[in-house]
């Protein structure tokens, strides 16, 4: 399998189908289409010739095009069933379900104030936006909530790391980022994040980027 991605620094989209082919050590081959600088355009030049959606993330499974990173971990859950990709027990998979879904088509004010940018010190900016947006402190409650009603304080959303905590995973590098406060139970989510191997290896990989 081939997963097209975009900057790591940059792509919360990216992160997301990348950590899961990481986290369950799925066979793929990472490839690394930059996001440009106009004039020349060659990201969405080179997306485009993949699919006319343009987009990343992207996976190629022979001759099978998934395009959006929702509908890549629906199908590498399907296409590898033993590794429980969501959870077994079937309650929490209805959860893991729901809050993926619920982050793929929610939290706009967080996604369009505070951009995920890994290797940025953004927390100036952080504090102004946090005063002045009222929808951005009601969504980091909202977020909050789903992180609260996970089965263990000190385990992942659903029990074992599953697709959503790498849909949850850009949220922690932006709280990181713009320093957003947190709850003490908040805290000891992100900390169980940061310290996953597969979440450590896309950091340093953003790191290493130029
Ligand atoms: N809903 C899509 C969103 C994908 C998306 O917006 N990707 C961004 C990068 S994180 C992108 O490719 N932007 C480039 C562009 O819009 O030209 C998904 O979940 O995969």
């Amino acid at each position: 399998m081939r997963l097209y991605i975009g900057n790591k620094n940059l792509s919360s989209w990216s992160m997301r189908a990348w950590l899961v082919c990481t986290a369950f050590d799925l066979p793929f081959e990472e490839i690394v289409v930059p996001f440009s600088q106009a004039p020349d355009c060659s990201f969405q030049q080179t997306m485009q010739r993949i699919h006319p959606n343009g987009k990343v993330p992207a996976l190629q499974d022979g001759d099978v095009l998934v395009w959006d990173s929702l509908a890549i971990c629906e199908y590498l859950a399907e296409r590898f069933p033993e590794k429980a990709l969501y959870p077994k027990d079937a309650q929490q998979r209805v959860r893991a379900r729901c809050i993926s879904a619920e982050m793929h088509s929610s939290f706009m004010q967080l996604r369009q104030l505070c951009g995920m940018n890994i290797k940025a010190d953004l927390r100036e900016a952080g504090a102004g936006l946090w005063a002045e947006h009222e929808g951005l402190r009601k969504e980091m409650q909202r977020i909050e909530q789903i992180w609260a009603g996970r089965p263990q304080s000190d385990g992942f959303l659903c029990g074992n790391f599953s697709i959503a905590d790498a849909f949850y995973a850009p949220v922690i590098m932006r709280i990181q980022s713009y320093g957003l406060p947190l709850s003490q139970d908040a805290q000891r989510y992100m900390q169980t994040m940061l310290t996953h191997s597969s979440v450590q290896a896309w950091v340093l990989g953003a790191q290493a980027e130029i």
